[in-house]
C-alpha cells in the first residue's frame, strides 16, 4: 500500500539556501556535528563543514524521491554493478544542485578557497577502469533524467590500489580512502540482511531444502545521487559484510576463542578489498562470495522493497528490472529462481517467467581471457543449491536447442552453460544470456562482433535478444565540472541547454571557423593545460610546456591498448629527433597514466620502460627542446578531470577488434581533442560524427586484423624490412634507455619480435604516419581549431543521457518522474 504524505512536522528541513544560510549551516555543522569552534576548526572541519551543509540541501529531494517511488508504485531499474569509480562527491554534488557559486562566495566570506577544500576529498576508487566509471556515469544520468533507479554494489574498505612510482616502476599502494570518515554515506544498520554460503542440499517433503553452513550480515550504506537541475536524488545501495554474531558462543562455549574471533575476521574479509584486475578473470573463491554477497543482498532488498506495494511476486517483472553490469552479478539469475521456488513456492515455468522477465545483461569484452568461468567444484562448495538449478536451466534450454537445431551437437556444445573442461566450469556469459530477456554490446563494432563471433551460436537460437547500447560519458562532470573555461564559452554560444540535452552543441558546427571561437576555444585550452602542467610540477616536479602538444594516453595499462606501441613510436621520433630536430614542427608532451594490474608482468615491464625512455628523453638537450615523456602516477578520476581537459591530441591505438567501446575516447573528444586513433570500439562511431577530415584513423582494421592473421603473421619480418622500426626496436634491447642493465627490455622486444599477437609492428609504419599528419596538422592553427570545434560539437551522442534514453526505450521500459518537494 503506498506511503502517506508527510506531515508538516516532518516537512521542509531544508530551505531556499543563501549565501549567508550556507555560512550558517556550515558553522553549525562544525559546531554541532564535528563538536568545534571556530578557533579550533582545521581545514577538514571546515570541509566536513561544508558537505555536511551541501549535503543538507539534498536531504528533502532524496526522501521525497524515495517516497514519490513507493506513491506511484514505479517500476524501477536496479543497476548491478561490482564497480563504480565515482571520484569526488562534493563539486559534482554542488553543481548538481546549482549551490557552487553561492558556495565559493560563502567560503570566499570566511577567508577560504573552495578549490583548497574540495582537494581534502579522498576519491572513492571502487573500480577499476572503464566498466566501474560507466557505472557513476549511468547512475548521475539516471538521477538527471529523474528516472526511478538504484546503483546497486559493494561497499569495499579497499577501493583501486594507489600507484606510486618508484624508480620508474609501480609500487601498489592500499586505497585507505575510509581513514577518514566518508561524509556521504549513511550507514543503515537497521537494514541488515543475512547471506548464506556453503551447506548441503536435501530432499525435503515440497522439494530440495538448501541448509547453508555459513551466514554472513550485509550491511547497506546509502549515498544519495542527485540529478542535475532536478529534485530528483537516488540512492546508490553499497554493501559491507558484517559477521553474524560477535561470537560463534557454540565454539566460545567449547573454549575456541580464537577460532571464534578468526571466523568473524574471515567474514569481515568478504568487503575488503577491490579486485585490482581489469578483463581478466582470476577465478578466486573470495570473489565469487563478493559476487554472491552482491546479488543475495540486492534481491532480498527489491523484494522487500516490492512487497511494501504488492501482495506477491507475481508481478515482480513489471515493477522491477535488474541490469547486469557485465558477468559478475550473473548469480541474480539462478538466486532469483532460488528464492521464488524454494522459499516462496513458485513452480518452475512461473518462476522462470519472472526471473527471465527481468533480467538484463550487458556484455563488456571480447577478450577470452576476461569471460568468466567458475570452477563447478568451487560452486558446488558455496553455492550447492544454486549450482543445481544452474544445472536445470541448462537441461531445459539445451532441449530446446536439440528440438530446435536437431542434430547440431557442435551447436550444443558451444551455447551449453558447462563447459565440460577439466576441469568442468561454468561459463558466466552463457548463463547471463540464458537467463536474461535482452542482452547488449557497448558499442556498434563490439555488437556487430558478439553476434559475428562470440555470442554467434546464441544469435542463431535467438536472432532477437542481443541489441546495442553504445557508452557514453555524463557531460556533466566530463565537461562542465572539469573544464569550466569551455564550458562557460560554449553556454555563451549556444546557452546552457547543452549541460541535459547534449545534441545542442550541434549548433558550434556551424560556427567553426569563426574566428572569435577559435580564439576563445584555443584560450580554454590553453588555461586548462596550464592548469595541468601546475597540477604535474606540484605534485611530481615535471615541467609541462603548455605551447607544446599535450598528447595523452590514460586508461588500464593493458596488452591489447598498446601502450608499448606509443612507447615505441617516441623511441623514434627522439632517434630521428637526434639527428634532426625538424623532424617534428611542433613540441610535443607525450603524457601516459594507467595503473597495471598487479599480476600482470608485462603491463609492469611497460610501465617501466616508459619511465625509463621518459628519463633519457628528457634528459637530452638535443631533443627536449622538441620532445618530453611523462608517465602521470596514480591515474584516478580526481586526475582525469586535469588531463581531459588538456589534450591536444586524444590516443585511442587498440588493437581493432579488442576494445569493446572506450569512453575515455569520448571524454576527451567533447573537451575539444583530435582522436589519434584505430577502427577499434567506439571510435568507429566518433569517426563517423565528427567526419573523416576531423579525425586521425590509422592501422589494421577487425578485417585486415583477420585477413593478416590468416595469410600468417610474422613480426620479426617488419623488423628486417623496416629500418626505422628495427633501429627503435635495436636502441630499446641495446641498453640505450636502462644504463646499468643492458638486458632489462629486451623480453619485451623479444615478445614483440616473435610473437606480437596484438600487432604492434603491423601498426607501427601506419601509426608514425598518422603522427606525421597530426603534426602538420597542428602547424595550420585555423584548420586545428576547426577540427577541434568539429570534435566537441559533435559529442550530443556521446552523452550517457543518450545511452540512458536507449536501454529505457528497449529494455527498462520505465518512466520519468517528476519529484515535487513539498
Ligand atoms: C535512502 C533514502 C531514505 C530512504 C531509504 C530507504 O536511504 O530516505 O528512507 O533510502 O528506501 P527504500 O530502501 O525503502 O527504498
Amino acid at each position: 500500500m503506498p506511503r502517506k504524505r508527510r506531515s508538516t512536522l516532518w516537512r521542509n528541513i531544508s530551505s531556499a539556501p543563501t549565501v549567508r544560510s550556507l555560512r550558517q549551516d556550515m558553522a553549525r555543522h562544525i559546531q554541532s556535528s564535528l563538536a568545534k569552534d571556530e578557533y579550533a576548526a582545521t581545514s577538514l572541519d571546515r570541509f566536513y563543514g561544508l558537505c555536511f551543509a551541501v549535503r543538507d540541501q539534498l536531504i528533502d529531494r532524496w526522501v521525497n524521491t524515495q517516497q514519490t517511488y513507493y506513491q506511484e508504485d514505479a517500476r524501477r531499474v536496479y543497476y548491478l554493478s561490482m564497480e563504480y569509480l565515482m571520484g569526488r562527491a562534493l563539486h559534482n554534488a554542488m553543481v548538481n544542485t546549482g549551490l557552487l557559486d553561492m558556495c565559493r562566495e560563502a567560503l570566499q566570506e570566511e577567508g577560504l578557497d573552495l578549490n583548497d577544500l574540495e582537494e581534502l576529498e579522498h576519491d572513492a576508487g571502487l573500480g577499476n577502469g572503464g566498466l566501474g566509471r560507466l557505472a557513476a556515469c549511468f547512475i548521475d544520468s539516471m538521477a538527471t533524467m529523474s528516472l526511478p533507479a538504484y546503483g546497486y554494489g559493494l561497499r569495499y574498505d579497499y577501493g583501486i590500489f594507489a600507484q606510486r612510482i618508484v624508480d620508474g616502476r609501480q609500487v601498489e599502494e592500499a586505497d585507505d580512502w575510509l581513514r577518514l570518515p566518508n561524509p556521504w554515506e549513511y550507514p543503515r544498520p537497521e537494514y541488515l540482511l543475512p547471506v548464506r554460503f556453503g551447506g548441503s542440499v536435501e530432499r525435503g517433503p515440497d522439494g530440495p531444502v538448501w541448509r547453508p553452513a555459513e551466514t554472513v550480515l550485509a550491511m547497506p550504506y546509502d549515498t544519495p545521487v542527485p540529478g542535475y537541475g532536478a529534485n530528483t536524488v537516488n540512492t546508490l545501495r553499497l554493501w559491507k559484510a558484517v559477521p553474524h554474531e560477535g561470537f560463534d558462543f557454540q565454539d566460545f562455549n567449547e573454549g575456541d576463542y580464537v577460532g571464534a574471533v578468526e571466523d568473524r575476521v574471515h567474514t569481515e574479509n568478504l568487503t575488503r578489498v577491490l579486485y585490482p584486475n581489469d578483463n581478466f578473470h582470476l577465478g578466486k573463491q573470495l570473489r565469487l562470495k563478493q559476487q554472491y554477497l552482491l546479488v543475495s543482498a540486492t534481491l532480498q532488498d527489491a523484494l522487500r522493497r516490492h512487497l511494501v506495494n504488492h501482495e506477491s511476486l507475481d508481478n515482480l517483472h513489471d515493477k522491477a528490472v535488474f541490469q547486469l553490469n557485465d558477468t559478475h552479478p550473473a548469480l541474480a539469475v539462478p538466486e532469483l529462481m532460488r528464492v521464488l521456488m524454494d522459499e516462496r513456492g513458485y513452480s518452475w515455468d512461473a518462476a522462470w517467467e519472472i526471473t527471465n522477465g527481468s533480467m538484463a545483461y550487458t556484455n563488456h569484452t571480447l577478450l577470452p581471457e576476461a569471460l568468466e568461468k567458475w570452477r563447478v567444484d568451487l560452486i558446488e562448495r558455496l553455492l550447492p543449491r544454486h549450482l543445481q538449478i544452474i544445472g536445470e536451466i541448462n537441461h531445459r534450454f539445451l532441449t530446446r536447442v536439440r528440438k530446435d537445431f536437431p542434430g547440431d551437437d557442435a551447436l550444443v556444445r558451444s551455447v551449453s552453460i558447462f563447459d565440460e573442461g577439466p576441469p568442468k566450469r561454468v561459463r558466466m556469459a552463457n548463463l547471463a544470456v540464458v537467463g536474461s530477456f535482452s542482452v547488449n554490446g557497448v558499442a556498434e563494432l563490439h555488437t556487430e562482433l558478439l553476434r559475428t563471433r562470440v555470442l554467434a551460436d546464441f544469435h542463431r537460437v535467438w536472432p532477437e535478444k542481443l541489441n546495442n547500447k553504445t557508452n557514453g560519458v555524463t557531460q556533466r562532470r566530463w565537461l562542465l565540472c572539469c573544464n569550466p573555461d569551455l564550458a562557460e564559452l560554449i553556454t555563451d554560444r549556444v546557452g546552457p541547454g547543452w549541460t541535459t540535452h547534449l545534441e545542442e552543441l550541434k549548433r558550434l558546427g556551424g560556427m567553426a571557423d569563426d574566428a572569435v571561437l577559435q580564439e576563445a576555444v584555443a584560450g580554454a585550452k590553453r588555461a586548462a593545460k596550464v592548469r595541468l602542467a601546475d597540477y604535474l610540477r606540484t605534485r611530481y616536479a615535471f615541467d609541462a610546456d603548455p605551447d607544446s602538444v599535450f598528447d595523452i594516453q590514460i586508461k588500464r595499462i593493458h596488452e591489447y591498448k598498446r601502450q608499448l606501441l606509443n612507447a615505441l613510436h617516441i623511441v623514434h621520433l627522439y632517434r630521428r629527433l637526434r639527428d634532426d630536430p625538424d623532424a617534428l614542427d611542433n613540441p610535443r608532451t607525450f603524457i601516459f597514466g594507467g595503473k597495471a594490474a598487479p599480476g600482470y608482468a608485462v603491463a609492469k615491464r611497460v610501465i617501466k620502460l616508459i619511465n625509463d625512455v621518459a628519463a633519457v628523453v628528457n634528459a637530452d638537450p638535443r631533443v627536449s627542446q622538441k620532445l618530453k615523456v611523462f608517465f602521470v602516477p596514480n591515474y584516478n578520476v580526481s586526475a582525469a578531470e586535469y588531463l581531459f581537459p588538456a589534450a591536444d591530441v586524444s590516443e585511442q591505438i587498440s588493437t581493432a577488434g579488442f576494445e569493446a567501446s572506450g569512453t575515455g575516447n569520448m571524454k576527451f573528444a567533447m573537451n575539444g581533442a583530435l582522436t589519434l586513433g584505430t577502427l577499434d570500439g567506439a571510435n568507429v562511431e566518433i569517426a563517423r560524427e565528427v567526419g573523416d577530415d576531423n579525425i586521425f584513423i590509422f592501422g589494421h582494421t577487425v578485417d585486415d586484423v583477420a585477413a593478416l592473421r590468416q595469410r600468417g603473421y610474422v613480426p620479426r619480418r617488419l623488423y628486417e624490412e623496416d629500418s626505422d622500426l628495427r633501429a627503435a626496436l635495436d636502441l630499446i634491447s641495446s641498453g640505450h634507455f636502462s644504463p646499468g642493465e643492458q638486458g632489462r627490455h629486451r623480453s619485451l622486444v623479444n615478445g614483440l619480435l616473435n610473437d606480437d599477437y596484438y600487432l604492434h609492428l603491423a601498426d607501427f609504419r601506419p601509426y608514425a604516419a598518422a603522427h606525421k599528419e597530426v603534426d602538420w596538422a597542428y602547424s595550420d592553427q585555423p584548420r586545428w581549431r576547426a577540427m577541434a570545434i568539429q570534435n566537441i560539437a559533435n559529442m550530443g551522442v556521446f552523452s550517457s543521457d543518450r545511452t540512458i534514453r536507449d536501454y529505457v526505450r528497449d529494455i527498462w521500459k520505465v518512466e520519468r518522474f517528476e519529484v515535487v518537494v513539498e
